[in-house]
């Protein structure tokens, strides 16, 4: 069933993998410099002329490219299979995919030649090559083109099903999506109306401060674009992992509504220290910040309640014993509940970012990266590798080579990080920046307190890089392999108590006008302020 939609699927899945392969190599250089050995000369000969080289790489393929195609390969599945129809234009997806790759490759070329140094958040007045810009545009759109072809089968299923109430999978995926598609507005406004005629010439400058803040448009619902399609799995899938039911339906689609509200109209949160952004509009963005936790809460509260049910029915007693009942032993459930444990420091640390006083200590430090870490590095990205130990069979129909090594590498992840992200919070709040070549300042200033936390930052650098290699070897060998054929579905988890949904968690318009009416509250003075009062003055640098 769905050959076609998993042969897309898996070249979603290729792609996604050979740049998480690629992306989270200079991880591990990164943690070692911080510890004091730095390894990046050694790679010159391979064409990575410094750290910030690196640094990008390491940014773009896994922070962007890593997640944008596993995710709009996931969720093409997930609305497929959930719809139980089959994509109504494949072609359309298609084209999505290929412009994500012409996309890609256009933008590698200038990465890799070291022309386009300029961080994943690609801030001016740092100033790359115009085609490393033309390539990201191109990757968002193919990304908008993939999302408009589950838009597409969605609208085709919904004239098929008059009144029929939209599957939690195919719901949650498509308001992932769309959440994108309006997201994305901000850096496609950035790229096309300041970048672009920036560094073709077309005008002879840009204005830092309004960039910026079309950029956190786009930079803060990203993260929700990533953490989004982890939840898919958490509610939508993991309670029948776990041998349960979904505790609550209604709640969770209640959350992802929230998400669509709340996800966009916060993104100054990113920029309290900016002196562009007058103090009310900070603090209007901090009081939203605060408003986007709670579905987050709402998660917590109900995958746990949906795990606890499944640790009952396989045999669980008393107050925590249901926990030892859960299925430890399979790989994609562990490294996904591994996941959330580690998001719940993570999202501890946002709610610290959040709080307007205390980002004054922590904001453009290493405590920073130590956050993301916990969030897209694991909440994110382990689900995604949990995900990949049933869908990998699924796609291929051939079982997972190395349960054993599987559950190591989950469990390597989730130690790995542990000690890294905990030296760089700690490394963080002794003021060490982010970004920076952090060896060569002990070397120069000998802070002595930064020592015991850069040996973590690296300890923590290398177990990942065991567990990076245990997932490829997994992966690899599953696909090329594996001689066992598996016949595996995607595991859909069933409402434990499954009561008509209402209409108004079923029903797109009050969802939709209320997010255009917040964005337009939380964006439109300051934005129109910022333009009536561009500078278009400041020239590109190039600093590497
Ligand atoms: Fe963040 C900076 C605030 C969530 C990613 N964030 C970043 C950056 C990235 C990032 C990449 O307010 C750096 C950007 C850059 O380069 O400059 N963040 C928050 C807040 C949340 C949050 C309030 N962030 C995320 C997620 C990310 C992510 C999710 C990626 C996926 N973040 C900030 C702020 C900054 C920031 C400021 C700017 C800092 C600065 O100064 O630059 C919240 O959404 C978090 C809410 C989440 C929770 C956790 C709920 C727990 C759950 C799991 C429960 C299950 C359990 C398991 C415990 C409160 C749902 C039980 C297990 C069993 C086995 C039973």
């Amino acid at each position: 069933m769905f050959a076609a939609e998993k042969k897309l699927v898996s070249w979603h899945v290729v792609v996604a993998l050979a740049s998480l392969a690629l992306g989270s190599l200079f991880g591990p250089f990164q943690a070692l410099e911080h510890m004091g050995v730095n390894l990046y000369p050694a790679l010159k000969s391979l064409g990575i002329q410094s750290y910030y080289q690196g640094l990008t790489l390491h940014g773009v393929l896994n922070a962007l490219v890593w997640t944008t195609f596993f995710i709009t390969g996931f969720l093409t599945l997930t609305t497929v299979r959930s719809l139980n129809r089959a994509l109504a234009n494949l072609t359309l997806s298609w084209v999505g995919f290929w412009v994500m790759v012409v996309g890609l490759v256009t933008a590698a070329i200038p990465l890799l030649l070291n022309q386009a140094s300029v961080l994943y958040t690609f801030y001016p007045p740092l100033q790359a090559p115009w085609y490393y810009y033309l390539g990201l545009t191109l990757f968002v759109v193919g990304s908008w083109v993939c999302g408009w072809s589950m838009i597409a089968t969605f609208l085709a299923w919904r004239k098929e099903n008059k009144g029929v109430t939209t599957p939690l999978l195919a719901l949650a995926s498509l308001i992932t999506m769309v959440l994108w598609q309006i997201c994305t507005l901000g850096i496609a406004a950035e790229i096309l109306g300041l970048i672009i005629p920036w560094t073709t010439g077309l005008v002879q400058g840009i204005d830092p401060q309004l960039a910026r803040t079309l950029f956190w448009f786009t930079g803060h619902p990203l993260v929700y674009f990533w953490l989004l399609p982890a939840y898919v799995s958490w509610y939508g899938m993991i309670p029948k992992q776990a041998g349960g039911k979904l505790f609550s339906e209604p709640l969770a689609r209640f959350s992802f509504w929230l998400f669509l509200l709340l996800s966009t109209p916060l993104g100054f949160h990113h920029q309290y220290l900016d002196p562009g952004v007058p103090a009310v509009w900070k603090f209007i963005h901090a009081v939203l910040t605060y408003s986007v936790f709670f579905p987050s809460m709402l998660t917590a509260f109900n995958v746990i309640a949906s795990m606890e049910i499944g640790g009952r029915a396989r045999g669980g007693k008393g107050l925590f014993g249901w926990l030892l009942k859960l299925p430890w032993g399979d790989p994609s459930f562990t490294a996904q509940a591994l996941a959330m444990i580690l998001f719940a420091f993570g999202g501890a640390g946002g709610l610290i970012n959040a709080s307007y006083d205390i980002n004054l200590v922590v904001h453009n430090t290493a405590w920073v990266p130590g956050h993301f870490h916990l969030t897209v590095g694991t909440a994110v990205t382990l689900t995604f590798m949990g995900i990949l130990y049933w869908m990998l069979p699924y796609l291929t129909g051939k079982a997972l080579w190395g349960r054993k090594a599987a559950l190591w590498q989950a469990w390597t992840w989730f130690v790995g990080m542990t000690i890294f992200s905990r030296g760089m919070h700690w490394i963080g709040l002794l003021g060490a920046p982010r970004r920076t070549m952090l060896g060569v300042a002990i070397q120069n200033y000998g802070s002595g307190a930064w020592r015991v936390p850069t040996l973590f930052v690296g300890i923590g650098g290398l177990i990942l890089l065991v567990s990076g290699t245990l997932f490829f070897t997994v992966m690899i060998m599953t696909a090329f392999f594996s001689k066992e054929k598996a016949e595996v579905d995607m595991p859909i988890a069933e409402a434990a108590h499954p009561e008509a949904i209402p209409a108004w968690l079923n029903n797109w318009q009050p969802w939709l006008i209320g997010t255009i009416v917040l964005i337009l509250i939380a964006y439109g003075p300051m934005l129109i302020e910022l333009i009536s009062q561009a500078q278009f003055t400041s020239p590109g640098f190039q600093l590497w």
